[in-house]
């Protein structure tokens, strides 16, 4: 019984595969599954939705495709059709069944998109408890260049470069552009992808329910830089919050537009770096897509910098 011994192998691999689900299960992982905040719980909420109403369609139908495939194999005591053309029921299921869920799927779809839209103003409303004992909204202006971020807090008059420190319990109201090409400002377990634009102004805005640390970066490739190009989200309680403020406020290091002009050039931070500012200038995102827009605020990323990525300091950092 050669056959069988084979049947007995595959099964065998069969056993072993529940591990493969095992590879990587822990919180840094599976960031979508875990979220922590309003916005985050929301498209998991929907991602659920959506994945369940597909799955009946896809379940039946490959249930019902192997029991085609074994129902009319060739073999004596299979059955065979050869006159039959035409079924009712089976049109009115295979159009039927898809009509209905797609319906369905755009219902949930639109509430979804509704539900996280930054330029829905109830979004982060229609939530519930967390929002309605919440503080005093916080307004950040982000600004990222080639290849940084920059946090200003316009109403504190403070900005960070490569951590974003957010109060717990807070709406967050972000204002984002982009020095130079395109980025993608994502916190996967806090909130979805915006696009960070040149000479243009997104808006987006969640809430972080749980005190923690948070992994934030683009989702959008722009260079040699990209791969540093991600930022700490550390999420605090309101006292902390007002704490840190003041503690950033004491830094040497102030931000107008000129010394913002030499924080913009063309900057690989592959040691990670993270840096304050106080006394930020008032008006100094405003003035950035301005500059953006007429051109005058625009770098030529260094040769080296593109065509060297074996270069040391590459080679020496990465992994
Ligand atoms: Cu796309």
């Amino acid at each position: 019984m050669k056959w069988a011994k084979r049947y007995v192998l595959y099964f065998r691999y069969l056993a072993y595969s529940p591990l493969l689900l095992l590879s990587g299960c822990s919180d840094t992982h599976f960031w979508l599954f875990n979220p922590k905040g309003l916005i985050a719980d929301t498209e998991l909420h929907y991602m659920i939705i959506d994945v369940t109403l597909m799955a009946i369609v896809i379940v039946p139908t490959t249930f019902l495709l192997i029991w085609v495939v074994w129902r009319y194999r060739e073999k004596r005591r299979s059955a065979f059709a050869p006159e039959w053309s035409h079924s009712n029921v089976i049109e009115v299921v295979v159009w039927g069944i898809p009509l209905l869920i797609v319906g369905v799927l755009s219902y949930y779809s639109w509430r979804g998109i509704q539900a996280v839209n930054p330029y829905n103003p109830h979004a982060l409303n229609s939530h519930g408890a967390s929002t309605a004992r919440s503080h005093k909204p916080l307004t950040v202006d982000v600004i990222t260049t080639d290849w940084q971020w920059l946090f200003v807090y316009p109403n504190k008059h403070i900005a960070v470069a490569n951590e974003l420190v957010v109060p717990t319990g807070t709406k967050l109201h972000l204002k984002l552009t982009s020095t130079s090409v395109v980025n993608s400002f994502y916190i996967p377990q806090i909130v979805g992808q915006i696009y960070a634009m040149p000479g243009m102004r997104t808006k987006q805005s969640f809430e972080v329910d749980h005190p923690g640390r948070y992994h934030g970066f683009s989702a959008a490739f722009s260079g040699p830089g990209f791969s540093w190009m991600d930022f700490k989200v550390k999420a605090v309680p309101p006292a902390k919050f007002t704490a840190w403020i003041k503690k950033a406020g004491t830094s040497k290091n102030t931000l107008n537009y000129a010394s913002f002009s030499r924080f913009a050039e063309p900057t690989v931070n592959i040691e990670r770096k993270i840096h304050y500012f106080s006394d930020v200038k008032t008006g100094l995102f405003a003035k950035v897509i301005k500059a953006v827009r007429s051109q005058r605020l625009h770098y030529v990323t260094p040769m080296a910098m593109t065509e060297n990525m074996h270069a040391k300091i590459f080679r020496t950092h990465s992994n």
